[in-house]
């Protein structure tokens, strides 16, 4: 490894040394460490006493496999880097392996009128904050099936929601802070349907911390049947993301899953759910795309997938979950490898990104950069590594910006079709490679040739998956 480590890149290195050393003890597998419970608790793994064999279906190794599918990453069956800072991530402590479920069949409430409690509090909001943010949670489902949800103050309800520490009564401790948030049971008698909330978190209404609103919202998932989900982008995805200030709308995976159960209401006051991108959508079309120390971003609406260079499968994740600062979605996108900057814009705005940090002194307004002041957005960024110039696309306008210098160049903004006739009057994203420009319109992308400037294939947006 190079001497000259950059503060965000050490945590990376430290992962890898980690991982790597972890594979030479060889054997790791049977001693208690923290990824072992991980398995224990979210994909059943079982204790594994000396001098029995192992069957196949609970090792170590096919357990790591397991998780691995899950969560959409390469399936090794080892533990590595990539599956090792997952394990890192605050999540809910329901298992996501349905047959390892504390209850294994599929369980549903027979009645629509459900009761509810709040038996004690977090000292960390006031307690008017903590009845609103589960009344929230709750109103998410009834919004979206027939079910009603009324508190009560005494006896025993439905869904008996409490705060506790460590052991706490149900044999499924918590964990002190981060790690596990909370958990809740399935629906039945006694414990079906309870939520629990580790107090070892500090609960917020905002960003800070755990959204309490956002992780009730999720226990009560499991409360009403709900098993964990797959889609990064559903609210029953198992880790936990903050998704913004503005107002919350139950994703489309979450709908589909609750109205299998229970059908659907009649009220809901916001019928449009957002769905997540299937990168193999033929009508695909492209927000932005950048690289990243070699890895390519390519995003879309919430989301973007990372495109390792020596992997076939992207895996798509939550913009939010890498970077909770910057809007749900974006303009443009380019890295400047010199500086190790990756720069990105949504509107009239631009963010500077070292890893996983916002420069100082952004967000920065594009005009700062030189564009028009009344310009509203970029469409497209690229940078061209040999010329050090970046280009920008608005519109059906192109700029060069001279990344040493600063500035922009003199003798723009240019017509697109001027310099690159063939790709249309507009850019929905490109990014550059061995020589050739990818321009993105839409569900096509134009292959571009520097050299010989001019179009040399043109393809599907979503070829650029592997599709
Ligand atoms: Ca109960
Ligand atoms: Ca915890
Ligand atoms: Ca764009
Ligand atoms: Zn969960
Ligand atoms: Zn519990």
């Amino acid at each position: 490894y190079e001497v000259t480590l950059r503060i965000s890149e050490i945590k990376f290195v430290l992962l890898r040394y980690s991982s790597i050393s972890l594979q030479k003890q060889g054997n790791v597998i049977s001693q208690c460490l923290p990824y072992n419970r991980y398995l224990k608790t979210h994909y059943g793994l079982r204790p594994n006493p000396a001098g029995i064999m192992r069957k196949s279906a609970n090792t170590v190794a096919s357990k790591l496999r397991e998780m691995q599918a899950f969560f959409g990453l390469e399936v090794t069956g080892k533990l590595d880097e990539e599956t090792y800072e997952l394990m890192q991530k605050p999540r809910c402590g329901v298992p996501d392996v349905g047959e390892y479920n504390f209850f294994p069949r599929k369980l549903k409430w027979s009645k629509t009128n459900l009761t509810y409690r709040i038996m004690n509090y977090t000292s960390d909001l006031r307690r008017a904050e903590v009845d609103r943010a589960f009344k929230k949670a709750f109103k998410v489902w009834s919004d979206v099936t027939p079910l009603n949800f009324t508190r009560t103050r005494s006896g025993v309800a439905d869904i008996m929601i409490s705060f506790g520490t460590k052991e706490h009564g149900d044999f499924y401790p918590f964990d002190g802070p981060s790690g596990l948030l909370a958990h809740a049971f399935p629906p039945g008698p006694d414990y079906g349907g309870d939520a629990h909330f580790d107090d070892d978190e500090a609960w917020s209404d905002d960003s800070r911390g755990y959204n309490l609103f956002l992780v009730a919202a999720h226990e009560f998932g499991h409360s009403l049947g709900l098993e964990h989900s797959r889609d990064p982008g559903a609210l029953m995805f198992p880790i936990y993301t903050y998704t913004g200030r503005t107002g919350f709308v139950l994703p489309d995976d979450d709908v589909q899953g609750i109205q299998e159960l229970y059908g659907a209401g009649d009220k809901d006051p916001n019928p449009k759910h957002p769905k997540t991108p299937e990168k193999c959508d033929a009508d695909l079309s492209l927000d932005a795309i950048t690289e990243l120390r070699g890895e390519m971003l390519i995003f879309k609406d919430r989301f973007f997938w990372r495109l390792h260079p020596q992997m076939v499968d992207a895996e798509l994740v939550l913009l939010k979950s890498f970077w909770p600062e910057l809007p749900n979605k974006i303009d443009a996108a380019y890295e400047n490898p010199i500086k190790d900057l990756v720069f990105m814009f949504k509107g009239k705005k631009v963010w500077a990104l070292n890893g996983y940090d916002i420069v100082e002194d952004f967000p920065k307004k594009i005009y700062e950069m030189g564009f028009p002041k009344e310009m509203k957005r970029i469409d497209a960024a690229v940078h061209i590594k040999d010329t050090g110039k970046t280009f920008f696309f608005s519109g059906n306008k192109y700029w060069s910006y001279d990344e040493e210098a600063e500035v922009m160049e003199a003798g723009y903004p240019r017509l697109i079709e001027d310099e690159f006739a063939g790709i249309g009057d507009r850019v929905d994203a490109v990014y550059q490679r061995n020589g050739y420009l990818y321009f993105f319109n839409g569900p096509l992308q134009f292959e571009y040739s520097i050299w010989s400037k001019r179009i040399v294939r043109v393809l599907h947006t979503n070829s650029i998956f592997w599709c």
